[in-house]
């Protein structure tokens, strides 16, 4: 059975930029030293990255430290459990980018799309002759007529004038891909590393998506949907091209089984969407089992802390928390995720300084907290909890001095400190695909880095993913197509009073001015 053909359409001109071995660059910047010996990122005994120097002794990502010192002896190594300076540098890229256009859709820390079809048509107004920037992949015959060739070519150029720039300004290198849509630019961008970029033209989206070899290198298609794949024996990208579209749509219903089918082929229609304050902001750390309730207060006792200093840098208020747990069966070996969430009267927050809750309030919280895991949790019987997370969801804008002065003289600062559990949302179960022991890792999850893992990474990454979208039926990285990758729920805008260094060879005036710039738009985009 044939699947009816996507119209593949070529207008738009999508630029994908990703920053080299990213954490190791931010560290290089606050240690110019590092730059030149092998380095490497460490989360908890993982290196999560390295820099290029690293990467020459076989040093991978997700590599366990262990393992990585036997190739590497000399591997000097560097924390990265704190994300707060990574996400700094992050917002400077994206505020850089949204010099080039107004769609820019950040994925993850250290990778952008930027949709620069306006400015490719303004720049082919003025150009007489287009020329490509950068590598090729595939070949420059039978190219398509109907314009995207002259609009990829210009949008080499764009793409290497964007990282000369992320380069004078803020010191860092970054590969970039051009494509006709998001797929093709992530995938194609990937092609020449590290500091460079590379074009494709559609007459070779085929051939692109054929180089992944495996489905599941394939950009959204996770860990669950490979799996399903495999399951009818379609492995490799080939395969799914050719696989029966009945088939597909038996597995998969109709709509998932064209969005996969046309991924296959390099279709990929999703817009580029500006990325806004994040739905949620949360936190989670997986640990060994803990079957005992005083533990588990302190442990989240000691995420609420975490947390609101997150919440503090984003600025807003929030109005509901949810905790996840993962529980670990001994006698299935099986770890299942749920989660449960309660309103929570944001009037406990103070508005100058949310980390400062007083001691009243926040034991408040950690009541509706506690309340939530009593729900979520039969303590009566033996239970082993290997993951906690918090998050705070549905934000509301700070009070300006005005509206709260307002409030006091009309005296609805009574209710001030009050939290209520007003309603209790239905549980979620999510069946965890972490390994019996995985809870041996016990990985930070400020974190949600990137779209593809290693294999083993891959194991963390879910670990650490959070699921923390507003509605019940939370995104997995697996479960979302190119263009509804959302970025890392702990993401915030940057703070103007950062603390970051400026780079060496980089202007203190710009490399500051562009903090403040994103600052100043975060109010009403990203
Ligand atoms: N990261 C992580 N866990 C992973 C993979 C990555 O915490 N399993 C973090 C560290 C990376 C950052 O996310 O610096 C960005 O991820 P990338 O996959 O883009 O990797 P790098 O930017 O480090 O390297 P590359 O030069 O390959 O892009
Ligand atoms: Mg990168
Ligand atoms: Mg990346």
């Amino acid at each position: 059975m044939e699947a009816e053909s996507s119209f593949n359409d070529h207008s738009r001109t999508i630029i994908h930029i990703d920053l080299d071995c990213f954490y190791a660059q931010v560290e290089i910047l606050k240690n110019p030293e590092l730059r030149s010996i092998p380095l490497g990122i460490q989360q908890k005994n993982i290196v999560v990255t390295s820099n290029y120097v690293a990467r020459e002794y076989g040093i991978r990502k997700c590599m366990l430290i262990s393992e990585a010192k036997i190739l590497c002896p000399n591997l000097i190594l560097v924390k990265g459990e704190d994300l707060h300076d990574y996400r700094q540098i992050s917002y400077k890229v994206t505020a850089l980018l949204q010099n080039y256009s107004s769609f820019v859709e950040r994925l993850g820390l250290d990778e952008n799309f930027v949709d620069v079809t306006e400015l490719v048509s303004k720049r082919l107004l003025e150009l007489r002759q287009t020329y490509i920037v950068g590598n090729i992949f595939g070949d420059l015959n039978d190219l398509c007529n109907c314009g995207c060739s002259n609009r990829l070519r210009v949008a080499t150029s764009i793409a290497q004038e964007i990282r000369n720039k992320i380069k004078a300004e803020l010191n860092l290198t970054s590969c970039a891909g051009i494509g006709h849509n998001k797929l093709l630019a992530k995938i194609v961008g990937t092609k020449h590393k590290p500091n460079q970029q590379t074009v494709v033209f559609p007459n070779s989206a085929v051939e692109l998506l054929r180089s992944l070899n495996e489905v599941s290198k394939i950009p959204s298609i996770g860990v669950t949907l490979s799996e399903q794949l495999n399951n009818i024996n379609v492995k490799t990208v080939q395969e799914l091209q050719d696989a029966d579209f009945g088939n597909l749509k038996h597995l998969l219903g109709h709509e998932k089984a064209k969005t996969v089918y046309d991924l296959s082929f390099g279709i990929d229609c999703t817009p580029v969407k500006s990325s806004g304050k994040p739905q949620s902001i949360g936190i989670e750390d997986s640990c060994k089992p803990i079957s005992v309730e005083k533990e588990i207060k302190e442990k989240l006792k000691q995420l609420l802390k975490r947390l609101l200093v997150l919440v503090a840098e984003d600025g807003r208020i929030p109005k509901t928390i949810k905790l996840t747990v993962r529980k670990f069966n001994k006698n299935n070996k099986v770890s299942t995720r749920e989660t449960r969430q309660c309103n929570i009267n944001s009037m406990v927050f103070n508005p100058k300084d949310i980390t400062n809750l007083t001691e009243n309030n926040e034991s408040k919280i950690m009541t509706s907290i506690m309340r939530l895991f009593n729900k979520l949790v039969n303590t009566n019987k033996p239970y082993h909890i290997t993951l906690l997370g918090l998050s705070f969801t549905k934000f509301v804008e700070r009070p300006s001095v005005k509206s709260t002065l307002a409030k006091f003289l009309t005296k609805d600062i009574e209710v001030q400190f009050i939290t209520n559990i007003e309603n209790v949302h239905e549980t979620e179960v999510t069946p965890d695909i972490s390994p019996s022991t995985s809870y041996t890792e016990n990985s930070e999850s400020e974190a949600e880095p990137t779209t593809k893992k290693c294999k083993f990474g891959e194991l963390i990454a879910k670990r650490r993913f959070l699921r923390d979208s507003d509605s019940d039926d939370c995104a997995s990285p697996s479960k979302l197509r190119v263009g509804d990758l959302r970025l890392n729920s702990t993401e915030k805008p940057v703070d103007p009073n950062q603390n970051i260094c400026c780079p060496p060879n980089a202007s203190e005036e710009v490399f500051r001015g562009i903090t403040k710039g994103n600052a100043a738009r975060t109010v009403g985009g990203i």
